[in-house]
């Protein structure tokens, strides 16, 4: 008599492929208007970034015309722009932030 409780003790030699989720850049848009502070603020408070790194991304935003905030399945990147798009607008600021596929 051969083979035990079926399912243990035996490694599976199949390996089902996992799909990764696509992925979607969160990107911020210069404005002539929107306060530099204001704009490092919302980086800090919604995309988890020190002063110093959020600095860094405001000040390119505003040389470059547009900057990554952050890369997320998308989801997630869909709330962040929510999340921005209302914070600034209830502070009256034309801040605009979007969403690209990676
Ligand atoms: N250009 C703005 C100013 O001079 C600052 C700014 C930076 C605005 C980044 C938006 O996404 C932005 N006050």
């Amino acid at each position: 008599k051969s083979g035990g409780t079926p399912g243990v003790g035996l490694a599976t030699r199949t390996r089902p492929k996992t799909q990764k989720p696509s992925l979607y850049k969160v990107l911020l848009l210069n404005d002539d208007y929107t306060p530099m502070e204001f704009v490092v603020h919302v980086l800090k408070a919604f995309f988890q970034m020190d002063t110093d790194q959020a600095t860094r991304v405001m000040l390119h935003v505003h040389q470059k015309g547009v900057g990554v905030c952050g890369i997320f399945t998308y989801e997630v990147a869909e709330t962040k722009v929510t999340q921005v798009m209302d914070f600034a607008q209830k502070n009256q600021h034309p801040l605009q932030c979007t969403l690209e596929k990676d």
